[in-house]
Parts: structure tokens; sequence; C-alpha cells
């Protein structure tokens, strides 16, 4: 199937947390594709990517970045399409914060939906809510999600209380 989401990130050294979407998309059963373009190190194949995305059937770009992380604003500064960002608190984050600011703080007109730091697993579900405004099928998996979610924190309250 061709991918709805696309998650970039900056440098290969942000796998381990934008995984954490790639593992979330899988669940849900969302197609996506996985690669890296850095603002600063390949200028221009953000430019060809975020010029390109929605043009090749992507709904949602899921953008992960540390320290002065410009990805995903970047992205959303040149893409008509929603972008969530990812702040990663990576090997030049000073303490994470230069991140989360870097990412949440966008001029008006240029939004960028902005998860927790790390909170790559929330990005993938946050992509999963919006392809599933025109696909009743994943709204399904997401609401049986949700009632996972629900039976699993019952079950600890049942045996906390026994
Ligand atoms: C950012 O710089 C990347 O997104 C990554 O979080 C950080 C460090 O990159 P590497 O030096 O590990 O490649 O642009």
């Amino acid at each position: 199937m061709n991918p709805k989401v696309s998650i970039i990130m900056g440098s290969d050294s942000d796998l381990p947390v934008m995984n954490q979407a790639k593992e979330i998309l899988e669940e849900l059963n969302v197609p996506y594709e996985l690669t890296i373009v850095s603002a600063h190190r390949t200028p221009q194949r953000m430019f060809e990517f975020a010029e390109n995305a929605h043009l090749r059937g992507i709904e949602v770009i899921i953008a992960g970045a540390g320290g002065a992380a410009h990805l995903p604003g970047m992205v959303a500064a040149i893409s008509p399409l929603p972008v969530i960002g990812v702040p990663v608190k990576s090997s030049n984050s000073i303490d994470g914060w230069d991140s989360v600011l870097s990412i949440l703080q966008m001029p008006g007109g240029v939004p960028v939906a902005t998860v927790a730091l790390n909170g790559a697993k929330n990005a993938g579900i946050l992509a999963a809510q919006i392809v599933s405004v025109q696909d009743s099928a994943l709204r399904d998996r997401i609401i049986a999600y949700k009632q996972k979610l629900t039976a699993q924190v019952e079950e600890k309250v049942r045996k906390l209380e026994k």
C-alpha cells in the first residue's frame, strides 16, 4: 500500500525515539514511510521532500529533530500537509528544552502540532487519527486501541484494590 504517513528525522541518531511512531503505525495498520531528511545537512532534499510529499499521496508528516530543531518548522513552511513535530533529546540538545521550543514556538500562519519531548508514539497516534477522518475502518481500530488502554488501567486497579 502507498504510504499515507511520512516519518522523517534529522539524523539516524533520532531513530530510537522515532521508531516509536513507526511501531504504533504498524499496530494500527497505517501505511507509512520512514527516512532521514536533514534541514541543515541536506537542505535541498528537505525542499524537494516538502514540495512533493502531498503529490505522492502522503497525508500527514511526522518530523523529529533535536537541538536546533528546524526540520519540522521548515517542512511546515513549505508543505500544505499537517506536520507533527517530535522534539528529540539528542546528543546536541542541552536539556531537551531547546528541541521543544524550536519546534513549538512557530510564527503565526505556520503551525506545527508539537508533541512531548521524545513523544513519537503520540505523534504516530495523532497521525493515525488525522488519516482516520477519511477511513472508518482505521477509526474503528483507534476506538479499539483506546478501549485497550482503558482495560489495561482497569486491570491495574483491580489488582491494586484486591
Ligand atoms: C539534529 O541534530 C538531528 O535531528 C539530531 O537530533 C541531532 C544530532 O544529529 P547527529 O549529530 O547525531 O547526526 O539535526
